[in-house]
């Protein structure tokens, strides 16, 4: 098989099975448990009220020992170094996902670049910790990252996670409607195997969920990773970080830390 850094290169995306072993999966689904009985800042029900729930957070490394393991240490750090051709890489943020049996509201389709206002690109390595339970699983546009980017899409259909500047992109056009159009992919992942975007890869998750789906994808950087200020709304945590309007300066430091996979 050719390696990770050309898959991602050529396609936007690989599939790498087995990253995560059950233990390692049960211990984050309990570190998803108790996100979910103390949510903090970030936490937002994506779902519309009444509906089957969908919720999502950030951030949660910085007090939850099973989900600092996971960003800091073992497989994930060592796969974005090799992704990236770097010894070292910049933490992001990990991001988990839980849908409840039942719910039905998906990830839309989206780009994860334009949610940041960074260049260049970074990685997204995304996890089911179940099998998915229904077509919930991760779909990609193979490809898509050499195309153009679109504007962000609110997930939420409640609090934003977006913050309120205009928009000054395209939005992302119907993939799902177009399939002569767009190289859709779902890679066959199952509990513990990870798929690694492109941070301008298309892709989409979720829909008619017939069990619970506990997923959790976690975001690395290149280390030259700087700032690049946009003119159009970025995820709203950014706001707490006065280095996202100094166009040029780095993100690393103890919000953004950088790891070093192969000092251990
Ligand atoms: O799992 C999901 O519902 C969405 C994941 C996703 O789109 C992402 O992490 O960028």
């Amino acid at each position: 098989m050719a390696a990770l850094k050309t898959r991602l290169a050529e396609d936007g995306y690989a599939l790498v099975p087995g990253v995560l072993d059950a233990a390692a999966c049960d211990a984050l689904t309990a570190a998803i448990a108790a996100c979910r009985a103390a949510p903090g800042e970030t936490f937002r029900t994506l779902s519309p009220e009444g509906a089957p729930l969908v919720q999502s957070e950030l951030f949660r490394w910085t007090d939850t020992p099973a989900i600092r393991a996971l960003t800091h240490t073992g497989a994930l750090p060592a796969l974005a170094a090799e992704a990236f051709g770097t010894p070292e890489v910049i933490l992001m943020e990990d991001q988990w996902f839980w849908s409840e049996a039942g719910a039905s509201t998906p990830s839309p389709w989206h780009q994860d670049h334009p949610y940041h206002p960074l260049d260049p690109w970074f990685l997204t390595i995304w996890i089911p910790l179940d099998d998915p339970p229904g077509p919930v699983g991760l779909r990609v546009a193979a490809g898509s990252h050499g195309r153009r980017m679109y504007g962000p899409v609110e997930f939420s259909a409640g609090a934003a996670t977006l913050g309120d500047s205009g928009q000054a992109l395209e939005p992302v056009p119907d993939i799902g409607g177009d399939p002569q159009g767009w190289r859709v992919i779902t890679p066959p992942a199952a509990r513990g195997d990870a798929v690694l975007m492109d941070s301008r890869t298309l892709h989409a998750a979720g829909g008619p969920c017939h069990g619970t789906f506990r997923r959790i994808s976690i975001r690395y950087a290149h280390p030259d990773t700087t700032v690049t200020p946009r003119p159009w709304p970025v995820a709203q945590f950014w706001d707490h970080h006065p280095v996202a309007t100094r166009a040029g300066a780095s993100i690393a430091g103890p919000a953004f830390p950088k790891l070093c996979p192969a000092a251990g």
